[in-house]
């Protein structure tokens, strides 16, 4: 049998024909590629669909996917917002968008990275500002309990900074952001799914990182243009405390990361084994890897003091390096040589096997995480043999979901296909057996799918539902609305043998991975908890003003239809703190707080106290006013701030 990833499985014709793709064929094919060359064709655009794919089906019931008013749906979909820094919630089947919670970005609305409260979060520069003002959200992944979500926190990474962040599920509020030392282009992370070393604790305890892009460490003006002298960490994260634990120092990059659900192994899938600096020399190796750590063993290396500190980190790196790592019965990183430049690796929940993507390789590479358990025993002596399948399943393969029936559906970027494949097929038609059917179904998207995920897909509950697709192009799919277009995210039924398009939604630039979670896991907060803030204003008779010195403090509540104080003085100069509750304790009865001129806007949430902090600058008469819409007189509700000057 061959373990190359030219074997054979049963195929339409045309994919034999297109193995792996060149940097021509590649830029030709879809322009994924930037080029710089001006002396090249443009990038073309994506290929319209003809006229008849993707568009209604006769034979599809559609009212069956219809959440009529007054009904609620059946999951929720959080989702990354790419760019935008922030997360999403959405509501499945339906595609309505409940929330967007800020993280990584400003936001006027909530007052995110205007309030005190949010900027302890973000930290801030000398001037009072934000620490940084942009975000790029790619993955969320909740806390597990004993393999399926526990509802407990939501983990976001933020590529641009190096940052993670925490969103607690019954507020659906980040309250934790840790940035990793030492690290460029955080892209990959995934929760661990129960503890590795405390069989008694089948929870989530640790949030892991992989950093796409090498630097030279400690990255000081040094080695600069020694792209051969750069290194990327893997990075674990303590879920309760968010304090970064330990790294781990590999060769190549890390991409996107996985972990297992004994809770043994954590891995990375890697597209530049070759340390290149640039595109062509990131794709010149027909192989790359997908990384395994060995969590108990680092964990004890680390126990042990046998690491290192880089510059001013404190934080205990481990050697994960190949040549340190020769020997696998002590080995903490299994290196698994797999087809070119992958993409995604995903956990499949009967909890055997990893799959990672090809990318620019046609196919998918199934890893038996048995064999790699076995490799760190000395009990299989090539990594390779850890890919017990490597079907060829399409152009542009990059994510991967699975049903609960041993399917995988795999979204295939420039054929802009979903294809559904049997895992067990793949396996056998690796070991030659030609009567194996692996693929199963392929349904076109419109256009060009990044991720796609199944319901419950990424626990043990996996329910076979849905299949949701979120493509990086929509062109023609909805009403134009310039040249910035929305993504298409959709709805594919996945119960039966033949995946079926059910609905379109429209997403706001750019969400890349989402997690489709059953409603009965959330449990939210319906109205704060006002002692759990200590600088709260539990009554509207402690409305006043104190001064000590040029530090003024306004205390001051909100009671529909008014504030606390119809108006209070203070001096050109004053460094003045606004601190506001919400006394309020109906549901959903929210004010806002704006200042005119002085750039103050957020909103306090039944019970909640927030508070902001400003220079008294300019004199003047200035109304406060509430922002939203919260009584007959809420237009009404304002109280007037004094500055003398
Ligand atoms: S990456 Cu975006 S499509 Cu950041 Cu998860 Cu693959
Ligand atoms: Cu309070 Cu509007
Ligand atoms: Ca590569």
């Amino acid at each position: 049998m061959s373990k190359d990833q030219t074997s054979k499985t049963e195929l339409p014709a045309e994919l034999g024909r297109r193995k792996f793709m060149n940097t021509a064929a590649l830029a030709g094919l879809a322009g994924v590629v930037a080029c710089t060359d001006k002396s090249a064709p443009a990038a073309s655009a994506p290929a319209p669909a003809a006229a008849s794919k993707g568009s209604a089906d006769a034979g599809i019931d559609y009212s069956k996917y219809e959440v009529k008013p007054g009904e609620l749906d059946t999951y929720y979909s959080f989702s990354s917002g790419g760019h935008s820094g922030e997360v999403r919630i959405y509501g499945l089947p339906s595609g309505r968008l409940f929330k967007r919670i800020p993280v990584f970005n400003m936001d006027a609305l909530v007052g995110w990275g205007i309030t005190n409260e949010s900027k302890k979060i973000l930290g801030t520069r000398p001037d009072g500002r934000p620490l940084y003002m942009t975000g790029d959200t790619h993955h969320v992944h909740q806390t597990y309990l004993d393999g399926t979500y526990d509802g407990k926190y939501m983990f976001v990474n933020d590529k641009i900074h190096g940052r993670l962040a925490r969103v607690r599920m019954d507020t659906m509020e980040c309250d934790k952001i840790t940035e990793l030392p030492n690290i460029q282009g955080f892209h990959g992370t995934f929760t661990d799914k129960r503890d590795p070393v405390d069989a008694a604790i089948n929870r989530t305890t640790r949030v892991f990182c992989g950093a796409e892009f090498a630097i030279p460490l400690p990255n000081d003006g040094k080695d600069m243009n020694a792209p051969e002298k750069y290194h990327s960490l893997f990075t674990c994260i303590d879920s309760e405390s968010m304090e970064v634990r330990y790294q781990i120092l590999i060769d190549g990059n890390c991409d996107l990361v996985a972990t297992s659900y004994d809770g043994k192994l954590a891995a990375t899938n890697q597209y530049n084994t070759e340390g290149g600096a640039h595109y062509e020399d990131m794709m010149s190796a027909e192989r790359d890897a997908c990384l395994f750590f060995n969590v108990a063993r680092v964990e004890t290396a680390v126990k042990a003091g046998k690491f290192k500190t880089i510059g001013a980190s404190k934080v205990p790196v481990v050697d994960g390096t190949k040549a340190a790592n020769a020997d696998p019965k002590t080995a903490m990183v299994c290196y698994v040589p797999i087809s070119k430049n992958p993409h995604g690796v995903n956990a499949s929940p009967d909890g055997k096997y990893f799959v990672c993507s090809g990318k620019l390789s046609p196919t998918a590479s199934v890893i038996d995480l048995s064999v790699v358990l076995k490799w760190f025993d000395g009990e299989v002596k090539d990594a390779r043999d850890a890919v017990v399948a490597e079907p060829e399943i399409g152009l542009g393969p990059l994510h991967t979901g699975f049903d609960n029936k041993g399917n995988a559906y795999t979204t295939l970027f420039l054929d802009s296909q979903i294809v559904k494949w049997n895992v067990e097929a793949a396996i056998k038609a690796f070991k030659g057996d030609k009567a194996a059917k692996v693929i199963i179904d392929k349904l076109d998207v419109q256009y060009q799918p990044g991720h796609g995920f199944t319901s419950m897909g990424e626990t043990k509950e996996a329910d076979g539902k849905f299949f949701l697709s979120d493509n990086k192009f929509s062109k023609d799919r909805f009403l134009p609305v310039g040249p910035l277009h929305p993504e298409t995210a959709q709805l594919i039924d996945i119960s039966g043998e033949k995946m079926r398009l059910v609905a379109d939604h429209a997403v706001y630039s750019e969400p890349h991975d989402s997690i489709i979670v059953r409603r009965d896991i959330i449990k939210t907060r319906q109205v704060y908890n006002i002692d759990d803030f200590p600088h709260a204003v539990k009554d509207a008779k402690d409305c006043r003003v104190e001064r000590k010195g040029k530090k003024v403090t306004v205390y001051l509540t909100s009671q529909a239809p008014t504030f606390g104080l119809r108006e209070w003085t203070v001096k050109r100069g004053d460094e003045v703190t606004i601190i506001l509750t919400n006394l309020d304790k109906v549901e959903d009865l929210t004010h806002g707080f704006a200042i005119p001129k002085y750039d103050v806007q957020f909103i306090v949430n039944p019970q909640e106290t927030k508070s902001v902090s400003f220079m008294a600058d300019k004199p003047g008469v200035y109304w406060c006013y509430c922002t939203n819409f919260c009584h007959a007189l809420h237009l009404e509700m304002r109280s007037r701030m004094f500055v003398e000057a």
